[in-house]
């Protein structure tokens, strides 16, 4: 007999952040992570996660209406459909569900991490298997203080956890954003690699001078310095810019990578399962890179500990990685609500070994942590 998917639960669950996040579309306190639970019908529950930053502010999904997405359309279209195809279950939702790429994601993960966790293999194996055990992985300096932003590096760089940092700038006048990322690079010198996320603040005008000003900076890459529509001005950026210009927003798929590819719209991409509508569309992506000689760098949506353990099992599978990653959000949350915590040392993140995800959530502390709501028990 078949084994089916039997039942899904969406959680949201509330975990605050160990200081304010500033970017320059919003700030957040704390992080809001949508957990989706798929039970299969021989026991195996395969967990899934959709977070994005500050609600509304940074794309087109909340983690509320990723929840909504799920109950209300993704369900119904998922129960009794054979769970050991996870392919043949994301085929489906894909024909009738327009958009929605971190409920997509969601899904795929929990689908992937309940086949994974039945095959007795870590869930990199189902995605073309592991080519690495670490990953380096950045930090982002975003207190909004320049000298609380030194402090917070030179421990890390002394305690080996992160030695490359990514400043998110863009929100204060275009002088004071280089005299603070230039303070940053003076203080840490050539003990660290400095790179700035303009999430989109520039126009082309601001972002050319920006470009030449970083440069002299020392800073040694700016992740999307314009807004996700101005595929145009990212590609005149990246003819003219001295520093190399990295697509986030921007790529929401692999059609968008193929169409940057096409044009040489970048130098790099911040890859992101859930901005790619899911794992193997992420994977897509990496190909993309690769045959259009592109950089390729690990990204996050700051995502938990699912969310991010789902991105290290993918990027552990990719052959290049020629800028790191940054799945370091785990670590930006008070608390870790894994049974255990990833493993961060040699300025690495540790991809789990186990099956599945390969890691557990510990659900006291994820029911702390949840929002009121239906208290219908997962495990
Ligand atoms: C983004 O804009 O890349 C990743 C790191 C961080 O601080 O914000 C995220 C999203
Ligand atoms: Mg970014």
């Amino acid at each position: 007999m078949a084994i089916t998917i039997d039942r899904i639960d969406t959680w949201i669950v509330d975990v605050p952040t160990i200081r304010p996040h500033v970017l320059s579309m919003t700030s957040i306190n704390k992080q809001v992570m949508m957990f989706v639970f798929v039970t299969c019908s021989d026991g195996i529950v395969g967990v899934g996660e959709g977070t994005t930053i500050g609600g509304l502010s940074y794309g087109d999904e909340s983690p509320e209406g990723m929840k909504l997405a799920i109950d209300l359309y993704c369900t119904p279209l998922l129960l009794g459909q054979n769970a050991t195809i996870p392919a043949a279950a994301m085929a489906l939702l894909r024909s009738q569900v327009v958009g929605n790429h971190f409920v997509k994601n969601a899904l795929e993960c929990a689908l992937l991490d309940a086949a994974a966790q039945r095959s007795g293999v870590a869930m990199s194996e189902l995605l073309g298997g592991r080519l690495r055990d670490k990953l380096p992985v950045l930090w982002a300096l975003a207190s909004g203080d320049t000298n609380r932003d030194i402090d917070e590096a030179t421990q890390m760089i002394e305690c080996g956890r992160h030695n490359v940092f990514k400043l998110k700038i863009g929100k204060r006048p275009l002088k004071e954003d280089v005299a603070h990322v230039a303070a940053i690079k003076r203080a840490l010198g050539d003990r660290a690699s400095i790179r700035v996320d303009v999430n989109q603040a520039w126009n082309q005008h601001t972002a050319t001078r920006g470009a030449k000003m970083l440069a002299d900076a020392g800073v040694d890459l700016i992740e999307q310095p314009v807004h996700r529509a101005d595929r145009v001005g990212l590609e005149q950026l990246t003819r003219n810019s001295p520093v190399p210009i990295m697509a986030d927003e921007t790529l929401n798929g692999p059609g968008d990578a193929l169409d940057i590819a096409r044009h040489r719209g970048a130098h790099a991409f911040s890859i992101k399962p859930a901005q790619s509508g899911g794992l193997f569309a992420a994977g897509q992506i990496a190909a993309i890179a690769t045959a259009g000689n592109i950089g390729i760098y690990g990204g996050t949506m700051l995502e938990g500990g699912i969310g991010t353990t789902a991105s290290a099992q993918l990027f552990s599978t990719f052959e290049k990685l020629d800028w790191g990653t940054e799945l370091f959000a785990p670590l930006l949350q008070t608390e870790d609500i894994l049974a255990t915590p990833l493993t961060y040392s040699d300025f690495s993140l540790h991809v789990p070994t186990g099956t599945g995800l390969g890691v557990q959530l510990d659900m006291d502390k994820v029911k702390n942590f949840r929002r009121d709501g239906p208290t219908r028990s997962v495990h």
